[in-house]
């Protein structure tokens, strides 16, 4: 082997300033709970649940034992053709979860490889059926469903698409609903915008029904900067659907596990789809992870139609792993057992208070929530966009909490565990920031 020194630039960060992390970098040594250790011994206070995923907290006792005793006793069973208990018993636990009529989970490794895994069920469903002229994806502006091809297709974030060619053909997307004209500094769910959803008959009316297989949407958009859908916007969605035979798939990446108050955004909104993506949060974030949970009607028509002894040539090599199970057995366990949707429903309301004390700051253009979810846009600098809440984000790791961000929206999502004084605590420190920031 030769003999290379081993530098910082080995590691090429993923969506990261890489050059720029390298000058001034943010490390981080350990965590419990709510905190992070950094490398230079602070604490700091998680207002991300990393990124959007360890609803728990860190380093949940359930979960780490649970992944310790797993990984004596069976580290690794292929689920091709063979399998373990603990992936019956945890696609058990995670339907019983689900909307009724959703009973059925097939396990992928991320929220990429879960909304991959969701768009071919779709294609495949319809082929099953016989009505294989449905290919064409229908998916939303600003919308973000992750980095494979299918995701960044159906997705709506101009620089996620923009350097990488042509992607997949035959996709189309609804408007987004993000309007501060109408909607700035609303309280929970915007009250204008439910009539974006008949952009859905715009793109009927184009392709014909007869072409589309699915509609993917983020029940609440959270990494294009946490765009909450307006009331009655997702029903009028549902009902398009229904009226041309059109699936609907939530991708619940961030949403599923407690984000909103519920065990999904389905259950959360009254909205049932017929697939549903999920990762992050089904492991608090401990184990890669993500299932995809698929109503009766999709499981069945497989079950009935498939024309091989293989009724879908879809997998990967960790499809339910026996330790991620273990993980997901433990986090789901961990939630339940401390009531954590609950917790981040009644705490929902002094969450919405505090962030919302921040409205008057410089700069602050809207503030949004909806369960532990919050954002603060920001209005860009001149010529710069980006670069003002990036700023903050470095000033906010200095002053104590880990704050995401993108474009100019500051987006807040502490683990479900966190307390009222540190709501507080997290949105005072934040305020200082703003109160200093450029
Ligand atoms: N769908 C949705 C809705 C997501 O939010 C993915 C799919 C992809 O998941 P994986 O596990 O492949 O990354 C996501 C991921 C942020 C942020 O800061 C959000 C995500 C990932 C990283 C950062 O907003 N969402």
């Amino acid at each position: 082997m030769l003999d290379k020194p081993n530098t910082m630039s080995s590691f090429w960060m993923p969506f990261t300033a890489n050059r720029d992390f390298l000058r001034e970098p943010r490390m981080i040594q350990s965590a419990e709970g709510m905190y992070y250790t950094s490398s230079d011994g602070r604490q700091i206070m998680d207002g991300t649940a990393g990124l959007w995923c360890v609803n728990a907290g860190h380093r949940d006792p359930l979960i780490v034992e649970a992944v310790q005793k797993q990984v004596h006793e069976l580290d690794y069973a292929p689920n091709f053709q063979f399998a373990h208990p603990q992936a019956f018993e945890l696609s058990g636990k995670l339907t019983a979860m689900m909307p009724e009529g959703m009973n059925h989970a097939f396990f992928t490794n991320s929220g990429s490889e879960s909304v991959d895994t969701a768009l071919k069920i779709a294609l495949h469903y319809h082929r099953m059926r016989g009505d294989s002229a449905r290919t064409r994806l229908i998916g939303r502006e600003r919308g973000y469903h992750g980095t494979g091809f299918g995701g960044i297709s159906v997705g709506g974030i101009v620089k996620n698409r923009m350097h990488f060619g042509t992607l997949l053909t035959g996709v189309d997307h609804l408007r987004h609903t993000h309007d501060l004209d109408r909607n700035a500094f609303s309280r929970g769910c915007p009250a204008h915008g439910a009539e974006l959803a008949d952009d859905l008959e715009r793109i009927v009316a184009l392709h014909d029904a007869s072409t589309i297989a699915a509609v993917i949407v983020e029940p609440m958009a959270g990494s294009t900067g946490v765009l909450l859908p307006p009331k009655g916007y997702l029903q009028r969605l549902r009902e398009i659907c229904d009226r041309h035979g059109i699936l609907l798939i939530f991708d619940e990446v961030i949403t599923a596990f407690g984000r909103l108050g519920a065990a999904t955004a389905a259950e959360y909104f009254g909205v049932k789809p017929d697939i549903i993506t999920t990762a992050k949060g089904l492991t608090n974030g401990v184990i890669p992870m993500g299932a995809v949970i698929v109503s009766d009607d999709i499981y069945n028509s497989a079950m009935e139609n498939a024309g091989a002894p293989i009724e879908l040539f879809h997998g990967y090599t960790y499809s339910a792993n026996p330790v991620s199970c273990a993980a997901a057995l433990a986090a789901l366990e961990s939630y339940e057992q401390n009531d954590l949707f609950r917790r981040a429903a009644l705490l929902s309301q002094p969450w919405e208070d505090q962030l919302h004390s921040l409205k008057g700051l410089p700069n602050v253009i809207d503030i949004r929530n909806l369960g532990l979810v919050g954002a603060i846009e920001l209005a860009p600098r001149e010529g710069a966009p980006g670069a003002r809440a990036y700023e903050a984000m470095k000033r906010a790791w200095d002053a104590g909490i880990m704050i995401r961000v993108t474009g100019d929206i500051i987006a807040l999502s502490p683990p479900l565990i966190i307390s009222e004084p540190e709501i507080t605590k997290l949105v005072q420190t934040l305020g200082e920031v703003l109160a200093e920031l450029p």
